[in-house]
């Protein structure tokens, strides 16, 4: 036929060389990968070229087109065309972000593009001018990229899935983005952004996700090599806190998911803390003394069905601890040791029955 579906080979930044499904019109490839969701505005997950649109209500701009099926030369963006190969590296890092998001969401928990429905997305790029941002916009179902000037340009694997994760969020729980919600919102994004990530570094195919993420955000965009934000230990950023407390409502969402994300951390990989004093009130407040964890494959999924099955828009972190425990006994059973995790992993961070 005149289109037909192929594996290009891309040049990324935080990837080495990757295969990219890009699509043969004629004698043109396009970022087009019409296996991954159907629909949408670009007939399938599409990569676009914002060229420099303003950030604030951007249109997408036009797919990107090569001659060859080679792309993007593994470079930062150094603010010349947005469609050399220079100007591509920004498109491969999407596609390459998109197609394993899709992938770690469909392989391992049966959810089809970000409704569930299979509708697909794209991911437009250089938004902005020396943008310091990514993000997601639910009118379009689609996420936008800027080219970063104290970052460099955010397309790393976690990012995307963090961006794409409130594509899900949105769909399902609709989680509000302030007050205990909203940190639950951010928290589900960038559990979402490591989980993909942990799945991409062990080669991105099968139905399992191993571990090999870095449990920190955007530590690739990173110019100064410091990350955005610790799952492992969020008040490594100075804002924020590692466990629930009832002042943790008035902050921003990227810092009241701190909790969530450590509670995330300690459920897939326990913690070799040995020391008693982290017992404080009835619940812990540290590292929970010597929890063995279920590892990330096991608490993506329990998460991921709390947060599309269980969370409402106004869930709070007790509600997320009752949906992440009822989760947990659905898929693996009351009194399972994954329950009894789910539970310590809340009361680690102050949140109990
Ligand atoms: N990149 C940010 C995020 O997804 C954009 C924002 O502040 N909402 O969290
Ligand atoms: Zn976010």
């Amino acid at each position: 036929s005149m289109l037909q579906s192929v594996v290009g080979t891309g040049h990324s930044q935080y990837n080495g060389d990757v295969p990219i499904q890009t699509t043969l019109v004629g004698t043109t490839y396009k970022m087009l990968d019409s296996t991954r969701g159907v629909g949408g505005q670009f007939g399938g997950m599409a990569i676009t070229d914002a060229n420099h649109a303003s950030t604030s209500n951007p249109t997408p701009g036009v797919i990107y087109v090569n001659s060859t099926n080679v792309w993007g030369d593994g470079q930062n963006y150094n603010g010349g065309s947005d469609t050399n190969a220079n100007g591509q590296t920004a498109a491969v890092n999407a596609l390459w972000g998109l197609m394993n998001t899709y992938d770690t969401m469909n392989n391992v928990i049966g959810w089809k593009s970000l409704d569930g429905n299979n509708t697909a997305t794209y991911i437009a790029v250089h938004v902005g001018t020396a943008y310091d941002n990514a993000f997601y916009t639910d009118s379009c179902k689609c996420m936008y990229i800027g080219d970063g000037s104290s970052f460099y340009s955010l397309g790393s694997i976690d990012v995307i899935g963090h961006e794409m994760g409130h594509g899900v969020t949105a769909a399902t729980s609709n989680l509000t983005y302030r007050g205990e919600s909203g940190g639950l919102n951010e928290s589900s994004s960038d559990i979402n952004g490591e989980s993909v990530e942990a799945y991409a570094r062990n080669g991105g195919t099968g139905s399992v996700i191993n571990a090999g993420n870095d449990w920190v955000m955007g530590k690739e965009i990173s110019k100064t090599g410091t990350p955005l934000r610790w799952l492992y230990k969020p008040s490594k950023d100075g804002k924020s806190p590692d466990a629930w407390s009832t002042s943790l409502k008035r902050l921003d969402p990227h810092y009241s998911s701190g909790p969530n994300n450590r509670m995330f951390y300690f459920l897939a990989m326990g913690s070799s803390s040995t020391t008693t004093s982290d017992y404080y009130s009835k619940y812990l407040v540290q590292a929970p003394k010597n929890m063995t964890g279920i590892g990330i494959d096991k608490a993506y999924r329990i998460w991921f069905k709390a947060n599309t099955t269980k969370l409402t828009s106004g869930s709070t972190y007790a509600d997320a601890r009752n949906a992440v425990v009822a989760a947990a006994q659905e898929l693996y059973g009351v009194g399972s040791v994954e329950a009894k995790a789910a539970m310590r992993a809340y009361a680690a961070i102050n949140v109990g029955a």
